[in-house]
């Protein structure tokens, strides 16, 4: 899929493009049908402590065709190729269930300061596409909410991030995780975190945009932009995708420093483009 100048003009300044009906209605029902064939397995989720239901599923390309086959299509392959301007791979992959009721929130945070600081990737222009699973069109169900524009703020203090302005002190360790901890980048305390001034002043600087939408909608974010979510008090799962593209010109200096699998993906072959209508079609070979 080809997007508008306008689309990538868009996600230039305020990074973010929400793309309604991206997938059509039977396209969300194939991916709703795999779904137990992620749960099958251990190893690969992240397990809310109060309800000990699942946060987060990893890698599901791994386990499943068609959630490879997703990561393919050239809809979301294509859109992202052409805001990077170069070939892709996968540096992260993840389902997020928020399950109704007890689903739980994430602390405000850029997925680059993590890309940058943990995983040594140079530059932030990663592009995260949010694949709507169920209906998010509740703000009491936990939808993501971010700060448009957000992500040309440059808080890293990683030394590689050339467009680094602020001190080190606008990123706050949580000491309570060791970076030897399994899927601490991921769980609800977030290892950096932003200082509450600073968050006033982006707030009142950018505003916020709560992003929603029907099952089927795609989100394409930009991996800077400072987002967060609520817990989720509704009746009803918001499950979405989360898969991170990462430039093949924007390696990490070091691969033998990368958080490891399955928090990110270690494999930067570029991904080539499968049929647009594969999820449609009858058969997928297992993985
Ligand atoms: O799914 C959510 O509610 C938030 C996920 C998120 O912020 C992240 O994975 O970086």
């Amino acid at each position: 899929m080809q997007l508008s100048d306008s689309q990538v003009n868009s996600f230039e300044s305020e990074g973010y493009i929400i793309l309604e009906n991206c997938l059509s209605e039977t396209e969300v029902e194939v991916l709703t049908k795999e779904l137990p064939q992620l749960a099958k397995k251990d190893d690969l989720r992240w397990v809310e402590e109060a309800s000990r239901n699942v946060r987060t599923l990893y890698i599901p390309h791994t386990k499943s065709q068609v959630f490879n086959n997703l990561m393919r299509l050239p809809r979301l392959l294509k859109a992202v190729e052409q805001l990077l301007n170069s070939q892709v791979y996968i540096h992260q992959y993840t389902l997020h269930p928020k399950v109704a009721l007890t689903g739980e929130g994430f602390e405000w945070h850029s997925d680059a300061w993590y890309s940058r600081k943990e995983d040594n990737i140079p530059e932030s222009q990663l592009v995260v596409v949010q694949v709507f699973i169920d209906d998010a069109t509740s703000d009491l169900c936990g939808p993501i909410v971010f700060l448009p524009g957000s992500h040309k703020e440059a808080i890293s203090v990683d030394p590689y991030y050339k467009n680094y302005q602020r001190p080190q002190s606008d990123l706050v360790p949580n000491n309570r995780h060791s970076s030897e901890q399994w899927g601490f980048s991921m769980s609800i305390e977030q290892k950096y975190r932003l200082k509450k001034e600073l968050l006033a002043e982006f707030v009142d600087k950018y505003g916020i945009v709560s992003l929603k939408g029907k099952a089927g909608t795609v989100a394409f974010l930009h991996a800077n932009l400072l987002h967060a979510s609520s817990n989720n008090i509704t009746p009803w799962d918001r499950k979405t995708l989360r898969i991170t593209y990462n430039s093949v010109n924007n390696l990490p200096l070091h691969p033998e420093k990368l958080r490891s699998e399955p928090i990110v993906w270690h494999d930067f072959t570029p991904l080539l483009p499968v049929a647009d209508d594969i999820l449609l079609q009858p058969e997928h070979s297992p993985v």
